[in-house]
């Protein structure tokens, strides 16, 4: 593979400029790994712009997602501060290309898990859960792409919002695999699931993340945030200015974000 910066550059500038890009493996053939080493090389440019990490995020974890993306295995990504978006907020449509949101269950570490300990058991370690959702932007036309080209493209990472947490502890008598997921645009429901489409169980995120983590060589340092993954298929986020989308995790609550007003959508 030639330098994986200069692939990393070309989905960087896409991202920074709204525009669609050519997927990478139209041009080159790339592994998994290489895809992983485009992946960090462009998480390495967004530090240096003074962005953080602040977790991880895994993909295709729902049978829904895999149908509609035409991919199936299980991808893992990296969130970063300047993708938060608080709960209730607006987001600039204009500075995305062609996004989407989805529903989503998001872990909260208590302490740090070492990828490499095997005696770091993360179901411990996640203390805090709440409801979610992921707004995905591929930086590839038409939102196709191969599983190495997504992967290379952060997991089409662009923004998170994390609804209230809750202490793991309160929740003993919740079945975290069997509640009720609701996505909702302007007050209508356009899908519903189950916690039950993310790996059967969103805990079984957790040690696929480790394992990931280790694999890929991520870190998960106390205060990690990570999403599990959607319940449903993604939906377009909606473009006029003030529209809501709202996502409801039955027993853990709501998480709403808005399209932003007054700005320059052309
Ligand atoms: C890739 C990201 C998939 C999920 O929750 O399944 C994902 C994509 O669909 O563009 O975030
Ligand atoms: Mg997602």
């Amino acid at each position: 593979m030639a330098n994986a910066t200069n692939f990393a550059a070309v989905l960087d500038e896409a991202t920074r400029t709204a525009t669609a890009t050519t997927q990478l493996s139209a041009a080159s053939a790339l592994t998994l790994e290489d895809a992983y080493e485009i992946q960090r090389a462009g998480i390495s440019l967004r530090a240096l712009r003074g962005d953080t990490v602040v977790g991880v995020k895994l993909g295709f974890t729902s049978k829904a997602k895999a149908i509609q993306m035409g991919v199936s295995d299980v991808i893992i990504g990296v969130l970063t501060e300047q993708m938060r978006v608080e709960d209730g907020d607006a987001v600039a449509r204009s500075r995305l290309i062609h996004p989407r949101i989805e529903p989503e269950v998001a872990f909260r570490l208590g302490a740090d898990v070492d990828p490499n300990d095997p005696s770091d058991d993360p179901l411990t370690a996640a203390t805090e859960i709440a409801p979610a959702m992921e707004i995905i932007d591929s930086r590839y036309r038409d939102f196709r792409f191969s599983l190495e080209d997504v992967v290379a493209d952060n997991t089409s990472a662009a923004g998170f919002v994390i609804g209230p947490w809750q202490p793991m502890a309160v929740l003993h008598q919740l079945d975290l695999g069997d509640l009720d997921v609701i996505l909702e645009v302007e007050g209508v429901i356009v899908e519903t699931g189950s916690t039950a489409d993310i790996l059967g169980d969103p805990l079984r995120a957790l040690p696929t993340v480790k394992r990931m983590a280790r694999q890929y060589g991520l870190t998960l340092p106390a205060g990690s945030i990570i999403l599990a993954g959607a319940a449903t298929a993604a939906v377009p986020l909606p473009s006029e200015p003030g529209d809501t989308v709202v996502a409801t995790v039955e027993g853990l609550g709501r998480v709403s974000v808005a399209i932003a007003a007054g700005e320059n959508r052309g």
